[in-house]
């Protein structure tokens, strides 16, 4: 750590040691530790694990901390003025055991506000985002959570889905990452749910854990959670052959996860960290050193290369990098945790250029049934949104587009005033070379001579 660094130190962490339950899960025993360590010393190198931790898939210690610094940076640095990603922050702060009092306050204070302001428009699973903020850890937060009646609320909202789903041949109001929130967020503070809605909606075969085919593994990864929970679920009672089909809806759903781990990411680096939460309460996956290696590998090259730079992306891999899942935030060891670090509040370097703009040549089409096709410059380091907005200039009626504001970013909504629908389960598809975005238009950077498209889908 740098000097500068060390004199910006907000506070030092102290985490106390209270072993997780992963740690028990993945305890290696005495005969088979020597060979481990000869195995992993390599990795060790790699991943900055010492000889005696190397017990579970936690990629985070004293030595190591310096790979997720980034990750707590961008957190605690981000100007939390919009409404969106206060949530999963503040859920991983508490969680993982962060303490700063000041963001903490903070964020559960605009929680609030945003509660109380667009409660009816809040979606299923923002609230259920905000009351696991809320409610994680014991704290005073959970008082407001039952004042306000949030969770009966979260019940109805999860009820409307199922409505939703009824009338409109399966389609939720939203979509199944957030149904899955919200049945954990149920599941977790004792809210109603039926299992018959469960064991009927939440089959690994049901459509809506596919976007075009394809697996989505963020949506898998919060309905594993979520069906665990509910599997857990002393105060429901479930019949032999209901716990059994549940089960196998979790190993399923965990062995569609692991078919999708390429180079040590599972679906891709911001699935990935959910996709760990998933696996360490549903499969065998990390007791094997190998694939936890590969993993802890893949997510610290991402974040050495500054790919998780969005607060949202850095809280939702955070939580597994500590070993933490979210069906950790009402147990006794919830904000423990084993090790010990500092935390800088510096502001991150940010770096002037001191060239002049260099401008480079993309082109850009629209497809809806005929593709309308344009060329446009624009500066070096310029993301999608740009091309959009160039084009967009050039000719309005082809090209003219509207977006939403979310967490992640700007979402486009409407192209050539054709907009997406839930309902139709229709959006905007982004492509750069033929090969769909894995980046917001906001964040993804173009290149020269790159052939971009926004493409009319159904998912
Ligand atoms: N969160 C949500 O409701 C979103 C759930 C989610 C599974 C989400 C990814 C995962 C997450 N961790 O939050 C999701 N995306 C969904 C459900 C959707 C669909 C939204 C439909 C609906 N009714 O809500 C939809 C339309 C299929 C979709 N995502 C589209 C897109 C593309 C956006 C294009 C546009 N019009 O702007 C895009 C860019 C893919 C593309 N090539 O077109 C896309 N998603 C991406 C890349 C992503 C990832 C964002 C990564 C990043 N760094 O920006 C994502 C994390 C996420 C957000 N989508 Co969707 C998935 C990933 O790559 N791992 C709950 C709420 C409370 O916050």
């Amino acid at each position: 750590m740098r000097p500068s660094r060390q004199l910006a130190l907000a506070g030092l962490l102290v985490f106390s040691l209270i072993p997780s339950q992963l740690c028990q899960m993945h305890a290696l025993t005495q005969v088979n530790k020597k060979k481990t360590e000869e195995q992993t010393t390599e990795s060790r190198k790699q991943t900055g694990l010492q000889a005696g931790t190397w017990k579970v898939c936690i990629g985070v210690n004293e030595t190591n901390f310096w790979h997720i610094e980034p990750l707590i940076n961008t957190m605690l640095n981000a100007k939390y003025t919009e409404r969106f990603q206060d949530a999963n922050v503040l859920l991983t702060f508490r969680l993982v055991g962060i303490k700063s009092q000041r963001l903490e306050q903070q964020l559960s204070g605009q929680i609030k506000e945003d509660i109380n302001s667009r409660e009816m428009e809040l979606t299923s699973g923002e609230l259920a985002v905000d009351i696991l903020a809320l409610g994680a850890c014991e704290n005073q937060d959970r008082e407001l959570i039952r004042g306000a009646h949030l969770v009966s609320k979260l019940g109805a909202k999860f009820q409307a889905e199922i409505q939703n789903m009824e009338a409109h041949s399966g389609n939720p109001l939203t979509n199944y990452y957030q149904l899955s929130l919200a049945l954990l967020a149920l599941c977790l503070f004792n809210g109603r749910y039926s299992i018959t809605s469960v064991t009927y909606y939440f089959t690994p075969e049901n459509k809506n854990y596919y976007f075009e085919d394809q697996f989505s593994v963020d949506t898998g990864a919060m309905a594993v959670l979520a069906l665990t929970c509910v599997r857990r679920d002393t105060q429901k009672k479930m019949n032999a052959n209901t716990k059994r089909k549940i089960s196998g809806y979790i190993a399923s759903l965990a062995n569609k996860i692991q078919a999708e781990g390429k180079q040590g990411l599972l679906g891709n680096i911001f699935s990935t960290g959910e996709a760990m939460q998933a696996l360490f309460v549903s499969s065998d996956y990390y007791k094997n050193e190998r694939n936890c290696r590969e993993t802890l590998r893949a997510v610290f090259d991402n974040i050495s290369q500054g790919v998780v730079y969005l607060p949202i992306a850095a809280a939702q891999i955070l939580p597994a990098l500590m070993g933490k899942t979210y069906l950790d935030v009402t147990s006794p060891s919830c904000g423990h945790n084993p090790v010990k670090f500092n935390v800088s509040t510096e502001k991150p370097d940010t770096a002037t250029p001191t060239t002049a703009p260099l401008y480079i040549l993309v082109k850009y089409s629209v497809q809806i049934n005929k593709t309308s096709h344009t060329e446009v410059t624009v500066r070096k380091g310029s993301v999608f949104l740009d091309v959009m907005k160039a084009a967009q200039e050039k000719n309005k009626t082809l090209f003219r587009f509207t977006v939403e504001e979310t967490s992640w970013g700007p979402f486009v909504t409407s192209v050539q005033g054709i907009s997406a629908s839930s309902k139709d389960r229709t959006y905007w598809k982004l492509l750069s070379n033929g090969q769909p975005l894995t980046q917001g238009a906001g964040s993804h950077v173009v290149q020269n001579g790159d052939n971009l498209e926004v493409r009319w889908s159904k998912y």
